[in-house]
């Protein structure tokens, strides 16, 4: 195994396209019995500075963010010759034979072409509302792959939205201008977590419009943030804005420092998944994992709520409480 290891690193660390995407299937799986080729792996590749440019999009289905990806790719593909780009989609909504996994690559197409860059899609990976549970360690392996950036592309569901802020340097949220009151839409948590906001489809708007939007977005981030994330009009079909969207994006990215304190807060995120994945698994095979299905089956026989209250507490030794001294 050892040897198979250090080959696939050295693969990992020269790009081989072969290479990453076994390394990038081992991080998608989660199975725990890959669990040892995985931390081998990741062993071998060593500690890998941070050097890769991550920017997260996020935002409604539809709002254009793979157009946007491909459009700024290529853009940025051309303007730096000696650049490598990674593109990620995580789609938390869809399987990996789902429609919409196959609609990512097929709206990336100068990408899906381009001899720089790497595309990969994740399925959900069966974790409700949030990204999958083993994106960290692709990253990882991407950035040992020494791309200039990574791009990760997630559909704005529930949790998975300020989740992908734990993966990235920059959170872009792609905004889909529909003429109605896109500002309420955004929740708060996630208005507190972006870094900027694209507003995509800026050529299907009138100036009115578009200066409503604006006026909008940057009010409410602004009585928020105090007017520190940006928001910009672009077109990822005219290519209008895109230029400017990416001197925003340079402006902020963070210093060698700084990107190592986040990456730092970042682990502490996904170990601590980590512990809770661990943690439902082992109480799974115990018998207080398994009273869970017992209370359901119970409370569907009609026992009553204050019964099973205490079926829970005496499960765990709770009940009756110790005494408080
Ligand atoms: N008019 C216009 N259409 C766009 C723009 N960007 C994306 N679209 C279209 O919007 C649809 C959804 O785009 P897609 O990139 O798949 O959105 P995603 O679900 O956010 O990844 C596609 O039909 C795109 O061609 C844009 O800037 N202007
Ligand atoms: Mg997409």
């Amino acid at each position: 195994m050892e040897t198979r290891v250090s080959a696939l690193a050295k693969k990992v660390r020269s790009r081989d396209r072969v290479g990453l995407a076994q390394a990038l299937s081992l991080a998608e799986s989660l199975r725990w019995e890959d669990l040892p080729q995985r931390v081998a792996l990741l062993q071998a590749l060593g500690s890998v500075p941070p050097t890769a440019y991550r920017i997260g999009f996020t935002g409604p289905p539809g709002a254009g963010k793979s157009t946007l990806i491909d459009a700024l790719g290529a853009y940025l593909l051309e303007r730096f010759p000696e650049a490598h780009l990674a593109i990620l989609t995580v789609d938390p909504s869809s399987w990996r034979s789902g429609g919409s996994l196959l609609a990512d690559q097929t709206r990336m197409r100068r990408l899906a072409a381009h001899p720089r860059a790497f595309l990969r899609t994740f399925a959900s990976g069966g974790h409700l509302g949030g990204l999958h549970p083993r994106l960290y360690e692709a990253l990882t392996f991407c950035e040992a792959a020494n791309f200039t950036w990574i791009f990760i592309e997630s559909v704005g569901t529930g949790q998975s939205e300020i989740e992908l802020r734990y993966a990235c340097d920059f959170f872009l949220y792609v905004a889909l201008p529909h003429g109605g009151d896109e500002v309420q839409g955004l929740k708060r948590g996630l208005m507190e977590a972006l870094d900027g906001v694209a507003l995509n489809k800026a050529d299907t708007l009138s100036p009115t419009d578009l200066n409503r939007l604006l006026f909008q977005f940057e009010t409410a981030l602004h009585f928020l943030r105090g007017g520190e994330p940006f928001v910009l009009p672009v077109s990822a079909l005219t290519g209008e804005g895109l230029a400017l969207l990416w001197e925003k994006l340079e402006a902020r990215r963070p210093t060698p420092a700084q990107q190592a304190t986040l990456r730092q807060e970042q682990t502490r995120y996904w170990l601590l998944r980590y512990w809770q994945e661990a943690l439902e698994r082992w109480l799974d095979q115990t018998p207080q994992g398994q009273l869970r299905s017992q209370l359901l089956h119970h409370l569907q026989q009609g026992k009553p709520f204050w019964a099973l209250l205490q079926d829970i507490a005496q499960a765990f030794g709770l009940y009756p409480p110790a005494p408080t001294s």
